[in-house]
């Protein structure tokens, strides 16, 4: 296939700088005219022909100027129209008529049919699949859009910008045009019509700018995008006040809908969002739920200004506006919530989900080179470490040179398509910084490793600090170069408070923070009148791999005293972490697994000590998952032993705490009505983790089955059902538990997918027998991805001793699978196939099955290109 290159970028030789687009929607076959004006460039020659690109098109008329283009003048094929023969003049009007079919549509990019409703997905590539076009997100276009249907079936009109005209026509028809004023790539073109429930409100700009606002949801569940609609008047207000920056258009809009690729997209004033990520109430979503539509409504209306005002000169500048928008989306969490706890959750999710990319072969950079396949750099290496990569800059440069530079990006590149560099730019201009160095975080993958140890000298009152940076070797980069990493740090007394020092030698150390930009550093403080306990990376500022030497007492000591609770927690986790590595080594030898005393006693307290916040709490009491484990052991691994490693260390903590916890359970029920705020949030969750080691102490399930008796709430109910799912699926209450809940939510199908997820984690011999069960059950539709990904995803990701099963049966059930959805949706199909990801870790058994299975899936014919170049990537 075709290699996509950075190097080969080149300005389009025409522009489309308008638009109007003329939809006859039929669910079978639409007929789609698009009348561009185009205009040849400054410097492009004129006999250059234009290559539009299409996918899966049919043409049905092409006119220039009006007339009827000569047959000879061009040609067409589906994913192709070159027109040779064109005007002399530098402008000129192109009529293109394609027909379309959108409810054989089952790839969900393009124009397609989603519950009866008529909805489209364009980024990245799938305008294409609607008209044949310059799509590339450099050719900014102002569009009209003029949309006909059947009035009963779909009432409801809608696209990007303002409203301008509606009306009746003949045969129970009628139609809408919509207005966007500001030009935009095609990839943030939308269109819905249907027949659909709405939620309205209004919000006032900071200038006095009126928008209407709209959540549209299917009929009867207008009550629960109460939360989504609440959401978005926060960060609309937030991004005025933390950014300066205002909505600009007289409506914003907000569509769910139930079939979609990925959670949520940011078409200019009309967002289409996965429905998962709009509806909740009490009854059908967790805490992490509403949590997480919090965050994706703001991540898509910060999108308005990181993004589509300021858009990607091309698909490798894909961070620009990811990076940021996370990074954005990050802070207004942070500050809407619990920042502590917040980062906490940012820096689990990161080590989960991009370590294993970036040390695995699919890594890739920031701002990556090459690609075959645009859809497959939709990574956790894009987004979270793009984010990282905002924030360091915000560390290095300080919150208010950062804000300038924010600034500066904005007055100087509004309306304009641009790339990392530009950004760059306008943060060295406006602080007056070289960035040089500091850029290589987005132009070399690899997680960096950096070593440390530390020596106190009593006598000179000297703190001696040896720090190293390696990074490792990645796909095609061989040769790493230094990195410029900011470490923030703090030198904690024997009292838990931040030492003072006179002067640091060896470093570049300004406000709390280490510049390391060499290879080696020895770092000397002076002044220092205690021996401290050196804190490092506080609040993760680095996204790197820290190795110190390791004393398990500074460790101890940090998790009660450190000043920053990013620290504590992470001293914590290391510990856990190391103990785990070594329980599950003595497993594999044939050993019984221990467990210190102190650190036992350390998590008991932390989790009862009440000045700390309870979801941070819950947290201490959260174990690194299995996978986190496996991803800290590296290699030969075998995830039989970490699971047996885990579950006693659960075990020995649940006998430890047996009575604190239940005092603590009992303690923090209340009677006062759900409210989905952090506070609430937290105790809830604090109550569940609670209640996974009452049971596992008790060795009974009647705890769990109480809680998910009289739960009053969906995130109490969950996590009582994951429990009996978990430790007594094969008994009569684990049984019932289930069968209770599905019956309480048969017709809610966003609620038995958390059915689907719950069963696809349990760690039994029977899981991939049940997993290939439940792929029956009528809920389950391979066509669905929000099926797809709670019941295999889950299994892939969460069942890390079923999907690893020793006979290579979990890997079949997977690779069945993503062959099977390949033909119809090969984005979710290449995706799923990225669970094979870390297969060069396993033990020897394992990789064999995942390397045959892999070699096996990537020589059968007819695979999507999404498809194929994970396989080959994965291979290589
Ligand atoms: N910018 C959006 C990306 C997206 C997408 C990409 C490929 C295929 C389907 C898609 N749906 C949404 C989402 C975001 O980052 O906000
Ligand atoms: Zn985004």
């Amino acid at each position: 296939g075709q290699i996509f290159r950075l190097e080969d970028y080149k300005p389009s030789a025409y522009l489309i700088p308008g638009i109007a687009l003329d939809f006859a929607l039929d669910a079978d076959e639409t007929l789609v005219t698009a009348r561009l004006r185009v205009e040849r460039a400054e410097n492009a020659p004129d006999n250059a022909p234009l290559e539009l690109d299409g996918d899966a098109l049919t043409l049905e008329a092409l006119r220039i100027n009006g007339a009827d283009a000569p047959v000879s003048s061009y040609e067409a094929t589906p994913d192709k129209l070159t027109i040779r023969k064109l005007p002399e003049e530098r402008e000129f009007e192109l009529t293109i008529v394609t027909r379309v079919l959108p409810s054989s549509n089952t790839t969900l990019m393009g124009l397609y049919v989603s519950s009866g409703v008529f909805c489209t997905q364009c980024e990245a590539e799938g305008f294409r699949r609607i008209t044949y076009f310059l799509d590339r997100p450099d050719i900014l276009s102002v569009y009209t859009v003029r949309m006909e249907a059947d009035r009963k079936a779909a009432p409801l009109l809608l696209s990007n910008g303002n409203p301008v005209e509606s009306g009746a026509l003949e045969n129970g028809r009628h139609f809408a045009v919509w207005h966007d004023p500001f030009p935009k790539p095609s990839y943030l073109f939308a269109l819905v019509a249907g027949d659909l429930g709405v939620v309205t409100d209004s919000f006032t700009t900071a200038s006095g700018r009126e928008v209407s606002l709209g959540i549209y949801v299917e009929h009867g569940k207008e009550e629960r995008a109460a939360y989504a609609m609440d959401a978005l008047k926060r960060s609309m207000r937030w991004d005025e006040e933390r950014f300066g920056r205002e909505y600009d258009l007289d409506v914003f809009n907000i569509v769910a809908v139930s079939d979609f690729n990925m959670g949520a997209m940011e078409n200019k004033g009309l967002n289409v969002f996965n429905d998962k990520y709009v509806l909740a109430d009490a009854e059908t979503a967790t805490d992490v739920d509403f949590a997480n539509i919090e965050a994706i409504i703001a991540h898509e209306y910060f999108h308005n200004w990181t993004g589509n005002r300021i858009t990607c000169r091309d698909w490798f500048q894909l961070c620009l506006k990811e990076g940021l928008t996370v990074f954005r989306d990050h802070e207004f969490s942070a500050d809407e919530r619990s920042r502590a706890v917040k980062r906490i959750g940012e820096v689990r999710a990161l080590r989960a989900h991009q370590f294993p990319e970036d040390q695995g072969p699919l890594a890739h950079p920031v701002r990556p080179r090459r690609y075959r396949e645009i859809n497959n750099f939709y990574t956790a290496t894009v987004y979270e470490k793009g984010s990282e990569v905002v924030r360091m800059l915000r560390t290095i440069l300080g919150e208010e040179a950062f804000r300038a530079g924010m600034d500066l990006y904005f007055e100087r590149h509004d309306g304009q398509a641009v790339t990392i560099e530009d950004f760059l730019k306008a943060f060295e201009d406006a602080s007056g910084r070289d960035l040089t160095q500091f850029a290589l975080w987005y132009h070399q993958a690899g997680t960096p490793n950096v070593a440390l140890s530390s020596r106190y000298d009593a006598e000179a009152k000297t703190l001696t600090v040896e720090i190293e940076q390696s990074v490792p070797p990645t796909p095609s980069e061989s040769r790493k170069r230094l990195m410029h990493i900011p470490l923030a740090f703090g030198l904690v007394g024997p009292e838990g408070e931040d030492l003072a020092y006179e002067s640091a030698e060896g470093a570049v150390v300004e406000n709390g923070v280490i510049h390391l930009r060499k290879r080696r550093h020895t770092i000397v403080f002076k002044g220092v009148n205690a021996r401290p306990v050196f804190s490092v990376n506080r609040g993760f500022s680095a996204p790197v791999t820290l190795c110190s030497e390791g004393r398990t007492a500074d460790r101890l000591f940090l998790a009660r005293h450190d000043s920053d609770p990013f620290s504590r927690w992470q001293a914590l986790t290391t510990l856990f972490t190391d103990t785990l590595i070594a329980a599950s080594k003595a497993v594999r030898g044939g050993k019984e697994p221990a467990f210190a005393d102190d650190l036992v006693q350390l998590g008991l307290d932390l989790a009862a000590d009440a000045t700390l916040e309870e979801a941070f709490r819950a947290l201490v009491l959260t174990l690194p998952s299995e996978a986190d484990v496996a991803r800290e052991i590296g290699h030969d691994i075998d995830p039989d032993a970490i699971h047996t490693a885990r579950r006693a260390l659960l075990e020995t903590i649940a006998r430890a705490g047996r009575e604190t916890f239940g005092d603590l359970y009992e303690g923090l029920h209340d009677n006062a009505p759900f409210s989905p705020d952090a506070r609430s949030a937290g105790r809830r969750a604090l109550r569940n983790t609670l209640l996974e080691y009452l049971v596992l102490g008790e060795g009974t399930p009647q705890a769990a089955r109480r809680q998910f008796d009289d739960a009053d709430n969906m995130t109490e109910r969950a996590g009582a059902l994951t429990i009996l799912a978990q430790y007594f699926h094969d008994t009569e209450d684990g049984r019932a538990a289930l069968a209770a809940f599905e019956e309480r939510y048969r017709d809610t199908p966003l609620v038995l997918d958390k059915w689907l997820q719950i069963q696809a984690m349990i760690p039994s011999e029977g899981a991939v027998s049940l997993v290939r069960s439940l792929m029956e059950h009528p809920h389950f539709s391979l066509a669905n991805p929000n099926r797809v990904r709670a019941l295999i995803g889950t299994f892939s990701m969460a069942n890390q001793t079923a999907f690893h099963s020793a006979d290579g049966e979990g890997y079949r059930l997977v690779a069945d699978t993503v062959l099977a959805l390949d033909g119809q949706n090969p984005q979710v199909a290449a995706r799923l196939a990225t669970a094979f990801r870390s297969w060069r870790s396993l033990d020897k058994g394992r990789r064999e099955h995942a390397r045959a299975l892999l070699a096996d899936m990537a020589g059968r014919e007819n695979l999507s290109r999404d498809l194929a170049d994970i396989l080959e990537r994965t291979l290589a």
